[in-house]
């Protein structure tokens, strides 16, 4: 496969409203990602996904676009940007804009356009549909925020389709003027200097809604690569695709360069496993670590050279790893190590969440009132009236609300951990006067300086970026695997859980790369694993 840049990178994903404020008002902004870069270039990292920061009205959180050349006011303006472009080029960190064109708000122009009448020239811009026979919805698709995905529209007696919130109206990508519309947009951030596109939910583009058709639709990859020869395809530009619904086969089709798509896919398989099989994510099971072991190999072998992985345990949806299957109370810093180590030296670009490089844990809550999100919230409703009790419906969300992503980064244990001189959008973690920033930076053995090494070690040596993977048949409890390159083979071990653990090996070691405890790793025959440990050795 041809080296990309961004084989070797490492990506931060900043989530600008619980990253930094820098003018008081309790919400992170632009001006505030552009006074922390240098901690950014501490870490290492070759380039920032930065969630949404055009205008919006925040019914999801930015997620939903009223104007895609215009900053959110709260955020800051386009100089602030233009600025935090050029500031980030500078450290040569490439930052990744968020696109977010499977819809847009219901206050953009185009859908206000839309709404003003069926010969309107932006009305085919959006899905509408006539009522069913009996006059209600056209169908039963389903809103990923609860509900049905059709909104009845009084003035033109027609529903619009909305497979999230009713402000967030899918738009049409059938309509192939429509499409270049998005592509000027694309082609206006391009020109700005960006380093490329997270590309949400890019796998429903191709829905087909009156069939019943949301995800890998028919068109979707024909429209990929019109989208790529448009615009970024003439670029050297990093493009990640959002996409639930990929199986390797099918990342494939997204990753491999011969088709002229995108760069990779998040693939969402891991994640899934501590939810009930064809249930929702709130209907909770206690994740397997043999099957975790099957699905990451799978990942791992089965892209072969025709596609290429991206590696992330975390992202602004998913709730905090490190509470989900590490250990947050005794083991915090081990686990966060384990998860790092065990993640990162994968084939496949890692992506860091922020907060995740200093061990930030889930915040549980204790009354719907404090959540923020709306898919929680109306879940929460949704679930009251189907007669679940208020004390299960907030089990799940302390175990899988997407708020537990969203509370503020910590920057040290002053008052509000100098997130803000204001009041916080949503309030702090309590722990943050023992997980911030300063604690991380001040303590040599910090999780900080384990992802630091970890960002190093893949700029150094190939192994890391090319070298094959085989999981290592071991206890359930210890995940554990070689990787292999030119004649060097490196052997990742990591221990899965709280108890020790059996391992053994006939490999030799040569060199020990990194561990997440200080302790002396002197042969693997016969080894016991102490809880949570991890190491890498070289043994060829
Ligand atoms: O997420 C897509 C998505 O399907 C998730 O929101 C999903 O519903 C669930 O939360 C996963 O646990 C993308 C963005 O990442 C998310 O923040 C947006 O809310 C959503 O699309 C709509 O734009
Ligand atoms: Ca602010």
């Amino acid at each position: 496969m041809e080296k990309k840049w961004w084989q070797e990178v490492v990506v931060y994903q900043i989530y600008p409203r619980s990253f930094k404020d820098s003018n008081g008002d309790g919400i992170g902004d632009i001006q505030g990602m552009t006074e922390k870069l240098d901690y950014l270039e501490k870490l290492g990292i070759g380039a920032i996904w930065l969630s949404p920061v055009y205008k919006s009205p925040n019914d999801d959180n930015g997620y939903d676009i009223s104007d895609y050349e215009a900053i959110m006011t709260e955020f800051g303006t386009m100089e602030d940007m233009e600025a935090f472009l050029s500031e980030a080029n500078k450290q040569n960190i490439k930052v990744v804009m968020d696109l977010v064109v499977n819809h847009t708000s219901d206050e953009h122009r185009w859908f206000i356009e839309a709404k003003k009448g069926k010969n309107n020239p932006y009305r085919d811009y959006y899905v509408w549909a006539d009522p069913s026979d009996d006059g209600g919805v056209p169908n039963d698709l389903r809103s990923a925020f609860s509900g049905t995905a059709w909104e009845f529209d009084e003035a033109s007696g027609q529903y619009y389709l909305h497979l999230f919130s009713k402000k967030q109206p899918d738009l049409n990508w059938q309509n192939k003027e429509m499409r270049q519309s998005v592509y000027d947009m694309m082609n206006f951030w391009i020109d700005k200097g960006i380093g490329g596109f997270r590309m949400d939910v890019i796998d429903l583009v191709g829905k087909v809604p009156l069939e019943g058709i949301t995800n890998n639709g028919p068109q979707l990859h024909e429209f990929l690569q019109e989208m790529n020869q448009e615009t970024f395809g003439k670029h050297d530009l990093l493009t990640v695709g959002e996409t639930w619904g990929a199986t390797p086969e099918i990342a494939k089709l997204y990753s491999n360069p011969t088709r002229n798509e995108l760069s990779m896919v998040f693939q969402f398989e891991h994640i899934g496993l501590d939810q009930q099989p064809g249930k929702e994510k709130w209907d909770l099971r206690p994740v397997n670590l043999a099957e975790l072991k099957r699905v990451l190999a799978k990942w791992q072998t089965e892209l072969g050279n025709e596609g290429w992985n991206s590696l992330f345990w975390n992202n602004h949806d998913l709730p905090r790893m490190i509470s989900r299957w590490g250990n947050d109370r005794e083991y915090r810093v081990e686990s966060a190590k384990m998860l790092a180590i065990l993640l990162h030296m994968m084939k496949g670009t890692p992506y860091i969440y922020q907060g995740e490089e200093i061990g930030m844990t889930n915040t549980p809550i204790s009354d719907i009132s404090e959540a923020k999100d709306i898919e929680t919230i109306n879940m929460y409703t949704d679930r009251l009236e189907q007669g679940y009790t208020k004390e299960e419906i907030i089990t799940s969300i302390n175990v899988k609300g997407r708020d537990n992503a969203r509370r503020p980064l910590a920057w040290n244990a002053s008052g509000n951990g100098g997130f803000t001189t204001g009041s916080p959008w949503i309030a702090l973690n309590e722990n943050y006067k023992e997980i911030n920033v300063e604690a991380a930076l001040n303590d040599p053995d910090s999780i900080f300086y384990t992802y630091q090494k970890l960002v190093q070690l893949r700029k150094e040596k190939p192994i890391m970026v090319w070298g094959d993977f085989e999981l290592i048949d071991t206890v359930d409890n210890v995940f554990s695997y070689y990787r292999e390159y030119k004649g060097e083979r490196w052997l990742v071990v990591t221990n899965f859980s709280n108890e020790e653990q059996p391992f053994s090996s006939e490999d030799e070691i040569q060199t020990v790369i990194i561990q997440n405890d200080k302790e002396n790793i002197t042969g693997l025959k016969e080894m016991s694993l102490r809880p949570w440990q991890a190491f890498v050795v070289k043994v060829k």
